[in-house]
């Protein structure tokens, strides 16, 4: 099986991390997925502290395996969450959507394993020097916010620039992304578009079967023009968002459209309102199974192509 620094770093068994996806990665997702070997990942999202106290205490009942808090750092909450995680000693805290400098004093001082998501070499770099345990490069493909850069040119750049070890995410949902992640320099993945098919993922059935039935094109990216791009799935809401972006629809305007979309989409299954985020990948994800299946599916795929892969200097 494979291992990497990464199963070492945060004591688990393959190096597979469930992405911190808002509103859906809750304390019984992340404990499914470090039950099953990967590390599980609460979102904290824009949920104030209160409830990332509840999910932690809810993972911590399922699992006595290591798991993580992701902390949105565009949330009105990231700072009483990031207190919060440090009390709680989370074994891992990742970030997005940010710089998380202010908080890397109080939660190295936890003993937290801080994994921040990166999207450029020059966050990476600042991150090495404040003492991060590892980077996320996150690749454009991802869903949710994105940076700009495609994760084939990221991870080999990023790997370059710092002597942590590198968990590639966005694009990769099965044991071929996984391979060609190790190749670049990566010593693991993050995944998240893929973990939305897992049984144990508690969103609306229209968001699942929409997963289940996307294909290569069903993305787009919406929110450029106020400083926030985000990947979702073309439904109703985000073709209207896109025209609205690039027709004459005031800032104030185009903000209200996107508030609640995302709580919307995941709770309701609001095709007309509501955001369904997710990666160019979706149209890999064609079945529902257990999240544990799908840490040991990627892996083993993965160490085939791997051992497969002597066929091109033959
Ligand atoms: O954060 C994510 N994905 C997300 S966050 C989210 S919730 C949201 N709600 C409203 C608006 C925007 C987001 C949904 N999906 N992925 C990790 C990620 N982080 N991708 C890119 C970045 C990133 C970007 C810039 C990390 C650091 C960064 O630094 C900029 C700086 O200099 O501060």
């Amino acid at each position: 099986m494979i291992k990497s620094a990464l199963c070492a770093l945060v004591g688990i068994e393959y190096p597979i991390f469930q992405g911190g996806m808002a509103w859906i990665a809750d304390g019984g997702l992340a404990a499914a997925v470090s039950n099953g070997g990967g590390l599980g990942i609460i979102a904290a999202g824009n949920a104030p502290a209160e409830y990332v106290r509840e999910q932690i205490a809810l993972a911590r009942s399922r699992t006595d395996k290591p798991f993580g808090v992701n902390i949105m750092l565009l949330s009105p909450f990231a700072d009483e969450v990031a207190q919060a995680a440090a009390e709680a000693r989370v074994p891992v805290i990742t970030t997005g959507a940010g710089n998380p400098a202010k908080y890397m004093e109080i939660w190295k001082c936890a003993n937290c394993n801080v994994i921040p998501v990166v999207a450029s070499v020059a966050m990476a770099k600042l991150m090495t020097r404040l003492g991060a345990s590892a980077v996320i490069a996150e690749g454009m493909e991802s869903g949710g916010h994105v940076g700009e850069t495609t994760t084939m040119a990221l991870v080999p750049q990023v790997a370059d620039a710092t002597d942590l070890p590198v968990v590639a995410a966005g694009g990769i949902a099965d044991g071929r992304g996984m391979a060609a992640a190790l190749m670049l320099g990566a010593c693991g993945v993050q995944m998240g578009t893929r973990f939305l098919s897992a049984s144990e993922c508690r969103i609306s059935r229209e968001y699942k079967d929409r997963i289940l039935k996307a294909n290569d094109l069903s993305t787009i990216v919406t929110g450029k023009r106020l400083g926030h791009p985000v990947r979702s799935l073309k439904t109703p809401f985000a073709r209207n968002y896109f025209k609205a972006e690039y027709g004459g629809v005031s800032d104030e305007e185009l903000e209200k459209l996107g508030t609640g979309a995302l709580r919307l989409a995941v709770q309701e299954g609001d095709v007309q309102n509501g955001c369904f985020l997710a990666g160019q990948i979706a149209g890999m994800v064609n079945r529902e199974q257990p999240a544990g299946e799908i840490v040991r599916s990627v892996v083993e795929e993965a160490e085939c192509v791997l051992k497969g892969a002597a066929k091109w200097t033959e």
